[in-house]
């Protein structure tokens, strides 16, 4: 790409927005700031390390097409990660789940797993300058089967959850102090059921019991921050999700622990970007779990769409970007799937930076004073405005491939490597 013209671009975009107020180089500076949770299941289709033939099962989750190139073990995967990362401008964060340890082909138990077996990624994250969050793995497992974790009613079963998600909070915050960085421990579970249920109530007792036992001992601050994620409903768990909305925002606020806000995880009119302002007023932190649900909670590869661009505009209008951390969560097995990271990450930075290219003062001067057509029109001209060669330039600075370069670079990944694998 011509480098003279992609400048000359970025030349006439910052005239245009310094005309709205707005300084493009900040706005580069602040999205420098924004770092982004890489999900490493989006890799090999969530399936892990338990077992070489280990796949997702479950949980009511799901992961469609079999597009070849799949990551089969711990160094295609990490060597998938490496590639995605030469593509993306900025720094980001690698999210692991606790099926991803590095079990040297020994059979290790969900309640036995210790630091040690994630020993490998924080060197590896160390290396590449990465912060790392995690997340308990409480289904593709035998125990999860019946539909109940946490939650569950067999004690023997409940038990070994509760061991699991403790081992991972030890975990976490064990990572955490050896990167001096924080890791988000995130605490999903597949709980729920098909049919309309008649005990609910004590499934969420039983839930609530479960997390004070887990939260009975704490970590510093510094090393871990604890999240629950709440959801509507899942494949096979139409009629009640245990942990659902009200569920852990209660408990998230009673405790002050964050909130995790998955926008695949309710009701398609309802929007994330929406939440996020009432939340805040009530706890520290959010963890997002950026995704794009089509009719359901499909967990589609993020695309710049206006779920995504309202939930980067909340978050910077609320002046939050210290107090929401940004995770993505999509798997999707149809395409390439270093394209399906590449193509997400980059819509998700789009938004924040479409969201940092707002002359909000003037907005909200315009809602002050009642003029609502000329907001609306403000905010439907603004995009229009050439935030793409921001973008481009961001890319052209941070020395990674520029607009459509970064299909070919991936394309090529596909024929040297991806295809290569069996
Ligand atoms: C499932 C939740 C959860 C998972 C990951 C793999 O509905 O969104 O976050 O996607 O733990
Ligand atoms: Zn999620």
């Amino acid at each position: 790409m011509d480098k003279e013209l992609l400048k000359k671009a970025y030349a006439i975009a910052k005239e245009q927005y310094a005309g709205l107020g707005i300084d493009t180089d900040k706005a580069i500076e602040r999205l420098k700031e924004i770092k982004i949770s890489l999900h490493c299941w989006q890799a090999d289709d969530v399936s892990g390390f338990e077992r070489p033939d280990a796949e997702l099962g479950g949980g009511g989750i799901q992961v469609n097409g079999n597009y070849p190139g799949k990551a089969r073990n711990m160094a295609q995967l990490r060597q998938d990660i490496e590639k995605v990362l030469t593509l993306v401008p900025g720094r980001q964060r690698i999210n692991i789940h606790a099926i991803y340890g590095d079990f040297q082909n020994q059979h290790v138990e969900r309640d036995q797993i210790e630091l040690r077996h994630f020993q490998s990624w924080t060197d590896w994250a160390k290396k590449l300058g990465l912060g790392i969050d995690f997340n308990p793995t409480c289904f593709s497992h035998p125990f999860a089967d019946d539909g109940f974790t946490l939650s569950s009613k067999d004690e023997t079963i409940r038990r070994f959850w509760v061991e699991h998600v403790k081992r991972c909070r030890e975990i976490a915050a064990g990572i955490g102090k050896q990167l001096n960085d924080p890791v988000v421990n995130n605490i999903w579970i597949p709980d729920g059921s098909k049919d309309i249920p008649v005990d609910r109530f004590t499934h969420r007792a039983i839930l609530k019991k479960s997390l004070n036992e887990i939260f009975a001992i704490s970590y510093p601050a510094e090393y871990l921050k604890d999240s629950v994620e709440c959801k509507l409903f899942g494949i096979g768990s139409e009629a009640m999700v245990v942990g659902s909305h009200e569920f852990y925002m209660g408990y998230a606020v009673k405790n002050n622990i964050l909130l995790c806000l998955d926008n695949g995880h309710f009701h398609p009119t309802e929007q994330v970007g929406d939440k996020i302002s009432s939340i805040l007023q009530y706890i520290d932190e959010i963890l997002l779990h950026v995704s794009r649900g089509v009719r359901w909670d499909s967990d589609h590869v993020v695309t710049f769409n206006d779920e995504i661009q309202l939930i980067a505009q909340e978050i910077v209008r609320a002046n939050a970007v210290k107090r929401v951390n940004i995770a993505l969560d999509y798997f999707d097995g149809s395409i390439n799937r270093i394209g399906a990271y590449v193509s997400g990450i980059r819509a998700a930075q789009l938004a924040f930076l479409f969201a940092f290219l707002e002359p909000t003062e003037k907005l909200k001067k315009l809602e002050e004073e009642k003029k609502y057509f000329e907001r609306l029109a403000f905010m439907e001209l603004l995009k229009t405005k050439p935030f793409g060669a921001v973008y481009d330039y961001y890319c052209l600075t941070a020395d990674v491939a520029v607009g459509e370069q970064y299909i070919a670079e991936i394309q090529e990944y596909e024929a040297g490597v991806l295809k290569k694998r069996s």
